[in-house]
């Protein structure tokens, strides 16, 4: 059943928007923090991708389930082996610092206690139990932010019509209200912002349904805001920034690189995030065992802060709630990592080098840290953007690195770097 209440707020056009000081003080933490774990949740984990690879929180729109159908699925949902605390201390112990959840995917199935809708975990799942409500209380208890994942696209809700490239195989009548249904997401952000205290950032998926839809998004954009104006509003559309964003995303590619086709776009001015898969499913994929290694996450979220851009890692929990095996691992390791390195990731703001092939640099107060990745030449030269290195060292063992001025930049003589080492930084000091 969904009922219609929303809460109009006066519409200010976001070309205007002036970000508050709560909000530029929230996007200088954002970029500090580096890393966060990205959750695909909802009960087409009950499906585990139906048996095929690459199918997953996408199954109803790729199986071509109609809605009648696939509302049977909460019933199966009860995941009792959830432990909200279990989940952020894993998060913690991997170093991350936020978490960013689906609150609602495309399939339209909210997994908060919401009122506009029984659609959702607490009305019409099993299990009966807010899972957004209690992950928000563990995060506050552990010092973790919480941003919640939202789709704009809606395969089940019958007022998202006229349809866009996807849910249209879902059995709803050819006839729906579009204003309804941005009045129902609207009331839902509502929801989402006023029932669980100060929120992380929204962040928007599915708009690359239908570009040139009316969806008034100077008054969602106002609403979010208003209600609260430190939550960073990033919006998934594959396109540069729109006005009222507060930062700038990229899928399954560093920004600047296009591999999978989604980031047909330039870099703009807003804190950035990357968002990256374990193996290759955002959502639980029970044949999809292509875990990608240590080595290469820690590569991808150094690459990404020599970037300037946050790592947004994504993992699938299973239907009982638990959190993959391998991936736990796989975040172990990584967070054991960070321990030891992390001073050359948290807080610092991308280096003078650019990104190489070799591996990039970052830059924090009166250090740049050279991030060797993959080492060709025993030399190499790091423009200094004006400063004067003073000492160069290998960081952790503080063996001292020879270097030779040159006019814009020093040379550093690389030593013999062993195969093992996942990131080999040298610091220079300035
Ligand atoms: O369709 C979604 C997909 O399921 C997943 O949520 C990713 C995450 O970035 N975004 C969409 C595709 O762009």
């Amino acid at each position: 059943m969904i009922l219609s209440i929303y809460y109009a707020v006066p519409v200010f056009s976001q070309e205007d928007y002036v970000p508050s000081a709560s909000n530029l003080e929230a996007r200088e933490w954002f970029q500090d923090a580096k890393f966060g774990l990205f959750v695909h949740w909802g009960v087409y984990s009950v499906m585990g991708g139906g048996g095929d690879m690459g199918i997953a929180e996408w199954i109803m729109e790729r199986k071509q389930i109609p809605v009648d159908q696939y509302e049977k699925l909460p019933d199966f949902f009860n995941p009792v082996a959830f432990d909200a605390a279990e989940w952020v201390s894993m998060v913690k112990e991997a170093g991350m610092k936020y978490i960013t959840i689906t609150s609602k995917h495309h399939d339209g199935f909210a997994m908060y206690d919401s009122k506009i809708s029984d659609y959702n975990v607490v009305d019409q799942a099993r299990y009966g139990k807010d899972i957004i409500g209690k992950l928000k209380e563990e995060c506050d208890k552990q010092g973790i932010k919480l941003f919640f994942y939202y789709s704009q696209l809606d395969w089940h809700h019958p007022d998202y019509y006229p349809r866009g490239r996807t849910g249209n195989f879902t059995g709803r009548p050819e006839s729906g209200d579009w204003d309804a249904y941005i009045d129902y997401m609207n009331t839902q952000l509502t929801e989402l912002l006023t029932q669980y205290g100060d929120v992380g950032g929204i962040w928007f998926d599915g708009m690359w349904d239908q570009w040139d839809a009316p969806w008034r998004l100077d008054e969602t954009y106002a609403l979010i805001h208003e209600l609260q104006p430190q939550t960073l509003l990033g919006s998934n559309h594959h396109k540069m920034p729109i006005p009222g964003e507060d930062f700038q995303m990229f899928e399954k590619d560093l920004p600047g690189q296009n591999s999978m086709g989604f980031n047909q776009t330039g870099i703009g001015e807003l804190p950035l995030e990357t968002c990256e898969t374990m193996n290759g499913s955002w959502g639980y994929n029970i044949k999809d065992t292509k875990f990608k290694s240590t080595e290469d996450l820690i590569h991808m979220l150094v690459r990404a802060a020599g970037l300037n851009s946050n790592l947004l890692l994504n993992t699938g929990p299973m239907p009982d709630g638990r959190i993959q095996p391998e991936n736990v691992a796989t975040l172990k390791e990584m967070g054991k990592w960070m321990k030891q390195y992390g001073e050359a990731i948290y807080g610092t703001r991308s280096g003078p080098t650019g990104a190489k092939k070799w591996g990039v640099s970052t830059w924090k107060d009166n250090k740049i840290y050279v991030h060797i990745l993959d080492a060709e030449d025993p030399v190499l030269y790091v423009p200094m953007a004006g400063q004067k290195v003073a000492k160069a060292y290998a960081y952790g063992s503080g063996e001292k690195i020879t270097f030779k001025k040159q006019s814009e930049g020093v040379l550093l003589t690389l030593p013999e770097i062993p195969e093992n080492i996942i990131d080999y930084i040298i610091v220079l000091e300035f």
